[in-house]
């Protein structure tokens, strides 16, 4: 059977198990040449393209539910679900999704982008059904080092327990998570691989040794596995651990569900994989370079990405001041491995794994150790409540880098760094901040560390920013608390922060406005000084923020002026209780009603 004639899952129930495996091998090359085009997440995909076959071959979707965690490892569902047709507009704008997405397929029954969720999914998954008397499996696949994060304990803590409910926990295990999984599960996690590696072991010798020699090792291996079973973290949960198995050996995939099918009380199979599968340099990629790979760029890059220049800086300021870094999961995305290597004694990878960075930085900080956390402003969100309770209320000197704020383009709508000023604006004590450019990153940063004696935000965008480092031109200069003026005119009185102001001096000089453009990179708290001086002008105020506008900077400067009564007129440019999608990060600029044109218009209208 062709790739191409299967439209959806029942299409492949008829293969035979050589069929089957032709079919994995047509899948992985169709995902190799397309993924290289389009960017998206390689390994992950190439990883588990027998297990999505199998569990497809197996069950019945969309009566039998398969939840993915984060979803971004699900490539091979949804090509057997058909959207192989599709595949050339992964990621692009009005295109398909990188994740599990409700519109795209009744196939998608969760969506997520965030780790660890799958496991709560799957358990109201199987209360709704129960409620609705509805027939039908419900599978989860979880990595081996989302399953480490706190939510996923949570949810395991309860299934387990409960006898009446039966639920499918297929444990993805390639001892990766974007770098090198860590932390003890991972460790236990190793104990059960090595009853692999015994197994493999007997296969070799069989045709080899005489039988009673045999007899003797299949005894060893059962004592180990018993012994290893014993120990086994989900049976001790209550769960029945079927394991470790090859998850890329299709037909023992296939031979292991079909039993579990018939099991009745929830089950954890664990399965061996190699992230990678199939593409040699991503194979043997143990840092994470190839976990997600980006489309080819056909520009010439400028400067570096804010993450590697935040990075840098930080590296710098050890000349200072030693801190501690704790990051949770990401440091390939925020660029430390450089810094790692250097300061290892000086920097933990906590995991998946936000909520509890967010404590540790907390008591950390408590006990006087300057300390780094940088976050993705949309994970961030995880750890509202610890940033709040242990960090801000107590007004404990973290240092937070929120990366990759605003739009974020490819990954989409659970990805987007929308709401981090909203949602630390509520927050006490905090100073939220922003930088216009590399030199004002470097000052705020060595701000936040040496002048501030509160939780203190620096947020950066996705993209990249004019840096030279072969100059290595890092230097620290004192900055004041204050918004500073780009340019003074007579004219509208334009406030934004980050880079986004270059879209405002562009316009201002393309409408020739003799504008005052306003840099405000104190978020909060806000400049009063600055804002009496603009209100006082009695010209039009302008704010524009790439961000949510409920609770973010335009409103606080609407309670300003109604405090002091200033009634000069004034707009705004946001994003308004809205879910933005995926695509090209100029394209959601111009859908947003947000890019360089949206603005001429709307000032047009508004002068
Ligand atoms: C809350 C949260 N933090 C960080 C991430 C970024 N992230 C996406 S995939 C991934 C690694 C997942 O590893 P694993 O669960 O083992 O799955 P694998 O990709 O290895 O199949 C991470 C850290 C995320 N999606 N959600």
């Amino acid at each position: 059977m062709n790739l191409k004639d299967i439209k959806k899952p029942s299409d492949i129930k008829q293969l035979n198990h050589k069929e089957l495996k032709a079919l994995a091998l047509e899948i992985r090359s169709f995902l190799i040449e397309t993924i290289t085009k389009t960017g998206g997440h390689l390994s992950s995909n190439l990883g588990t393209v027998e297990l999505i076959l199998a569990m497809h071959y197996v069950f019945n979707s969309p009566e039998d539910v398969f939840i993915f965690d984060v979803g971004h490892q699900a490539y091979t569902h949804k090509i057997l679900t058909g959207r192989l047709d599709q595949f050339d507009t992964l990621r692009q704008t009005k295109g398909l999704s990188g994740y599990m997405n409700y519109q795209e397929s009744e196939h998608d029954q969760w969506e997520s982008g965030h780790a660890g969720t799958a496991l709560s999914a799957l358990l109201g998954t199987l209360y709704a059904k129960h409620l609705k008397h509805e027939k039908g499996e419900v599978v989860a696949v979880i990595g081996d080092a989302s399953i480490t994060n706190g939510m996923a304990f949570e949810a395991l803590n309860l299934l387990g327990s409960d006898p009446k409910t039966k639920g499918i926990i297929i444990l993805n295990d390639n001892e990766m998570s974007i770098s090198k999984s860590v932390g003890s599960i991972s460790k236990a996690l190793t104990k059960f691989r090595s009853m692999k590696v015994v197994m493999k072991w007997k296969r070799i010798w069989a045709n080899i040794l005489p039988a009673f020699i045999l007899r003797f090792l299949s005894r060893v291996k059962r004592g180990i596995r018993g012994f290893l079973q014993r120990q086994n973290i989900f049976e001790d949960l209550g769960y029945m651990y079927v394991g470790p198995i090859d998850g890329h050996d299709l037909i023992s995939l296939i031979h292991h569900l079909k039993r579990i099918q018939k099991v009745k009380k929830s089950v954890v199979l664990h399965i061996i994989t190699e992230k990678g599968k199939g593409h040699v340099e991503a194979e043997n990629d143990k840092v994470g370079t190839f976990h997600g790979v980006s489309k080819p760029s056909n520009g010439i890059k400028q400067g570096i990405s804010w993450s590697e220049l935040i990075s840098l800086n930080m590296q710098k300021i050890q000349e200072h001041l030693k801190t501690f870094v704790i990051m949770p999961a990401m440091e390939i995305g925020a660029q430390f491995s450089e810094f790692a290597k250097k300061y290892a004694d000086r920097y933990l990878d906590v995991g998946i794994a936000e909520e509890h960075a967010a404590t540790m930085a907390a008591a950390l900080a408590h006990h006087g150790v300057p300390v780094f956390l940088p976050l993705y402003s949309t994970f961030s969100q995880r750890a509202f409540d610890q940033i709040l309770n242990d960090i801000c209320r107590s007004n404990h000197h973290v240092v937070i880098g929120i990366d990759r704020s605003g739009i974020v383009g490819e990954d989409g709508s659970t990805h987007q760094g929308l709401f981090d000023v909203s949602m630390f604006y509520v927050m006490p004590n905090i100073v939220i901040t922003m930088p216009y450019d590399a030199k004002e990153a470097s000052n705020l940063l060595y701000y936040g560390f040496m002048k501030q004696k509160n939780p203190f935000v620096i947020r950066y965008p996705r993209g990249t920013v004019l840096f030279d480092k072969a100059l290595d031109l890092i230097t620290f200069e004192e900055i004041e608390p204050t918004w500073s003026k780009l340019k003074t005119g007579p004219g509208i009185q334009m406030i934004s922060y980050g880079p986004s102001l270059d879209l405002l001096i562009k316009v201002d000089l393309e409408m020739k406005l003799s504008a005052s453009i306003i840099n405000a990179r104190f978020i909060k708290p806000i400049d009063e000084a600055m804002l009496h001086e603009i209100m006082k002008t009695g010209q039009r105020i302008f704010v524009y923020e790439e961000g949510s506008d409920t609770g973010s900077l335009y409103p606080q400067i609407l309670k300003f002026m109604a405090k002091h009564q200033y009634h000069n007129p004034i707009s705004n440019m946001s994003i308004t209780d809205q879910i933005v999608e995926h695509g090209h990060y100029k394209d959601m600029l111009k859908i947003l009603e947000m890019d360089f044109d949206a603005v001429v218009k709307h000032l047009q209208k508004f002068i």
